[in-house]
């Protein structure tokens, strides 16, 4: 990155207007010098030690190349499993990076990160790598590579029934001026007989059916996670078969509690719908899959809760338009990210071309999902390289329709989808 956003105006941006021909080179300088705000994540700052994934061998186990690299090799998942990280690394290396030319979207992505650290990308084994991410603080490093991916903060994904990372939040971590948290629910709102028992062992009066104080106690206990983490949002994923209403405790426990508890604390509601968890749990994480969802469901969610705020990302590329459809009806619905299995140039640059064309500026374009530091660097490049030609086309069809471009609109604009439409969505108090 060369330089932060200052959201000032230069000398003459405000009146001098754009020559056609002026337009690309200016939204990719636009793009080049805007921090964004990853609004979601999976990473941590150091001081979480080893949920802070980081590092060659983290990179090489993202399992989105784990799935490929089943397609690759004839190892049988049980026997990658049985291997140390490093050596799970080496045989996804030789298998995607050595023996196959690395051209699918992840595998690109590694090349880019060891190319922007001026790594070598076709060695035979990743000592030089190794070695080179071996010698980093994690510190420094957590500073540098948001400044290479162009960031100025990311948002994190923290779940309060997560062993791992209970532990942390409850002996007071310090916070990280970079990273902001989000109070994750898919454990609670789970199959209800896992998470009652967990509420129960942390001083909450719930039972098994939900009844009796359990709404109000699983309202006392967001309300105690929201002290701890103050999170910018709440979270939930959903699968594709997801109803709403429906007579099930999740839909008890998310009309009764979270949706009035995110009312009361200002928060809105994120609602990643439509994936099939664990279509081949030989993969472990990269063994979930992909279904259509019936968007009804959130079209009752926007409709009948409108003093509740929604962030929404649908993972079938079946259901994009839907969602467009639907932001044009609801103003309490945010439409965000190309998440999971449409982070793909071909495929984003479809979905953000249709949400420009139906939302203009009203959506939040991407975020980057990434689960191991160094992703933001990749990721974070691909979206500004994709959203190049998108927004020169769309300035370039105003220009032609009559409406000259300023420097100032496509800043104000790159602005918007890169940080205000995020900032303004989480700081909004409810008065819809
Ligand atoms: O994209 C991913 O890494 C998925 O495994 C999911 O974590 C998804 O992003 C989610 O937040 O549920
Ligand atoms: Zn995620």
């Amino acid at each position: 990155m060369e330089a932060k956003s200052s959201g000032q105006t230069g000398p003459g941006e405000k009146f001098d207007t754009l020559a056609a021909n002026q337009i690309r080179a200016a939204v990719e300088d636009v793009l080049a010098t805007t921090h964004c705000i990853d609004m979601h994540t999976h990473l941590f700052p150091p001081l979480f030690d080893k949920l802070n994934l980081w590092g060659i061998d983290e990179l090489l186990t993202y399992h989105y190349l784990e799935a490929e690299f089943f397609r690759s090799s004839t190892m049988t998942p049980e026997h990658y499993w049985s291997l140390s990280k490093p050596a799970q690394a080496d045989a996804i290396w030789q298998a995607l990076f050595v023996q196959n030319t690395p051209v699918s979207e992840a595998t690109r992505g590694i090349v880019a990160v060891l190319s922007a650290f001026g790594l070598s990308t076709q060695s035979s084994d990743l000592s030089e790598a190794r070695s080179f991410f071996n010698s980093q603080s994690a510190e420094e490093h957590v500073l540098r590579v948001l400044e290479m991916a162009g960031a100025s903060s990311v948002v994190m994904t923290n779940d309060p029934l997560d062993v791992e990372e209970l532990p942390f939040w409850m002996n007071g971590v310090q916070r990280h001026s970079h990273f902001q948290a989000v109070l994750r629910l898919d454990r609670l709102l789970r199959d209800w007989s896992d998470p009652w028992q967990l509420l129960a062992s942390q001083g909450y009066e719930v039972d098994d059916q939900a009844s009796g104080k359990s709404i109000g106690e699983i309202r006392r206990f967001i309300a105690d996670w929201y002290a701890r983490m103050r999170p910018v949002y709440m979270a939930v994923s959903l699968p594709d078969t997801f109803q709403f209403p429906e007579n099930t405790l999740r839909s008890k426990i998310l009309k009764e509690a979270v949706l009035p508890s995110c009312r009361e604390l200002g928060l809105p509601l994120s609602l990643m719908i439509g994936v099939r968890r664990q279509v081949n749990p030989r993969l472990r994480l990269g063994g979930d899959g992909v279904g259509r969802a019936d968007l009804r469901s959130l079209e009752n969610i926007c409709r009948d809760f409108p003093n509740n705020r929604f962030l929404v990302s649908v993972l079938s590329r079946e259901n994009q338009h839907e969602l467009c459809v639907y932001a044009r009806k609801f103003n309490n619905l945010m439409p965000f990210g190309c998440w999971w299995f449409l982070n793909n140039p071909s495929i984003v640059e479809e979905i953000t071309r249709e949400r420009i064309e139906m939302l203009g500026t009203g959506f939040i374009p991407q975020h980057s999902d990434a689960r191991v530091l160094e992703q933001l660097i990749y990721k974070w490049r691909n979206t500004r390289a994709t959203l190049i030609p998108i927004l020169t086309s769309t300035y370039n069809a105003l220009d032609r329709d009559g409406r000259r471009v300023t420097r100032l609109d496509i800043k104000r604009d790159v602005d918007r989808l890169f940080r205000s439409n995020f900032t303004e969505w989480i700081n909004h108090r409810a008065d819809h």
